[in-house]
């Protein structure tokens, strides 16, 4: 008798690759985890086999169907002996902790088995040219179901399976990590930069009815005369004179917050309550929600930053996370008739799914500086974060 030892990243790959050289009639001495795996290395498996001298080593050549379905096989009679081995040794010796720890152990063997199998059947459909290998359904399932636009989910989805690496297919885990990593990397973000004083920032909110505009000018108004590092000078002005109640909403903020208001109705006006805010570090500016089909009203928005201004006036479209990503482009047109800087998205308390988010993200290529996330002024608003977005794409369960 001979002790040979074989070595691989799991433990179903060091069996394979014992089967492989020396065939079924094998005695294993003894199985162990060399080394574990993290998310940087590969873990390290290793099987020890008691071998007859005259055992010589397999090398038959198979065609490719004959390689899968002795992969099967061999899987299949691994899940077999995962599930008969660990039984004999429960009931003699081992304590109840022990054998949840030894059912753990079992459980995750099986698991790993499962994944083999799951990666041979992809080696089959793959041959015969499926278009979604099995292992990628689970990604694809969220994704669809969180909104995001059909042909950008394709788009990805081809990249991912001509790209990713084979390694990693094995595994739902490092499957959705990559993603994870891919979708990240495609979501612009404008970061939030303190201006300093001599600089002063002009922002206007423009966009649909009712999405939350005045509500996020209010907490962004608190967020930067209170909560960031150091205070600034905050002045507000309303463009949104038409609605009874609606001048009533911003005064109330304002006179809360101790930050002086001005309200315009026309360009002229407009100048001047420039002007006398231009002590202020920040001013924003409320609009009359419009119609994404109202043009004249969008129009009419694009008089008043023709006027001459102490600085740019940067254009903030606010967008609801519930409309869907076809009426999102729908409003992204139309409202691009003004120079859009910046995209905010609210109401994303009301949904658990933001795939139609990144779509627009995706589409437009403007990045999204803020996320308000409830009702509450000033606390419901988060700076944009690509993994909170994530959070609606990946991490959900299908039903
Ligand atoms: N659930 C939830 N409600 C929000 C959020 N932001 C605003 N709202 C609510 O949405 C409603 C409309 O908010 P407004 O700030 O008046 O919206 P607006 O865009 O200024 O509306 P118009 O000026 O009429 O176009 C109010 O009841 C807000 O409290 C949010 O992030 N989540
Ligand atoms: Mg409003």
């Amino acid at each position: 008798m001979k002790l040979k030892t074989f070595t691989a990243p799991t433990y179903t790959e060091a069996l394979k690759k014992v089967k492989d050289a020396l065939g079924d009639d094998v005695i294993i001495v003894s199985s162990k985890e060399v080394k574990k795996k993290t998310l940087t290395s590969e873990g390290l498996y290793e099987i020890v086999v008691a071998v007859e001298e005259d055992v010589s080593l397999k090398e038959e050549k198979k065609n490719n169907v004959e390689e899968v379905m002795l992969k099967l096989s061999s899987a299949a009679k691994e899940i077999n002996k995962t599930i008969k081995e660990p039984v004999k040794e429960i009931k003699n010796k081992l304590s109840p902790e022990e054998e949840i720890l030894k059912l753990k152990e079992e459980f995750s063997k099986l698991a790993d088995t499962i994944k083999f199998l799951q990666a041979t059947i992809w080696d089959m459909s793959h041959k015969e040219n499926l278009e979604l290998p099995p292992e990628f359904s689970e990604i694809y399932a969220l994704s669809k179901a969180s909104g995001m636009y059909y042909r950008h989910l394709d788009e990805i989805m081809k990249l991912s399976i001509q790209y990713m690496p084979f390694k990693m297919r094995k595994n739902r885990e490092t499957i959705k990590r990559y993603f994870h990593t891919l979708l990240k990397k495609m979501i612009p973000i404008r970061v939030e930069r303190e201006i300093k004083p001599p600089h002063k920032k002009i922002m206007m909110f423009v966009g649909p009815t009712g999405v939350g505009k005045t509500t996020t000018i209010a907490k962004l108004a608190a967020r930067y005369a209170y909560k960031l590092s150091s205070r600034h000078k905050v002045g507000i002005i309303t463009l949104d004179t038409y609605r009874i109640g609606a001048v009533e909403q911003l005064m109330t903020y304002a006179k809360m917050m101790k930050l002086p208001i001005e309200t315009v109705v026309d360009p002229n006006d407009f100048e001047e309550a420039l002007n006398t805010l231009r002590h202020n570090d920040y001013i924003l500016i409320d609009t009359v929600g419009s119609s994404q089909h109202d043009k004249e009203k969008i129009e009419k928005l694009k008089t008043f930053l023709s006027v001459d201004s102490f600085a740019e006036i940067s254009v903030n479209l606010v967008l609801s996370a519930v409309t869907k990503y076809e009426d999102l482009i729908d409003i992204y047109k139309n409202f691009s008739i003004l120079p859009i800087d910046t995209l905010i998205f609210t109401k994303l308390d009301e949904t658990k799914t933001y795939g139609n988010i990144f779509s627009l993200l995706l589409e437009t290529k403007k990045p999204v500086s803020y996320f308000s996330i409830g009702q509450e002024v000033p606390d419901d608003l988060i700076v944009a974060d690509a993994n909170y977005l994530l959070k609606g794409i990946l991490d959900k369960e299908l039903n």
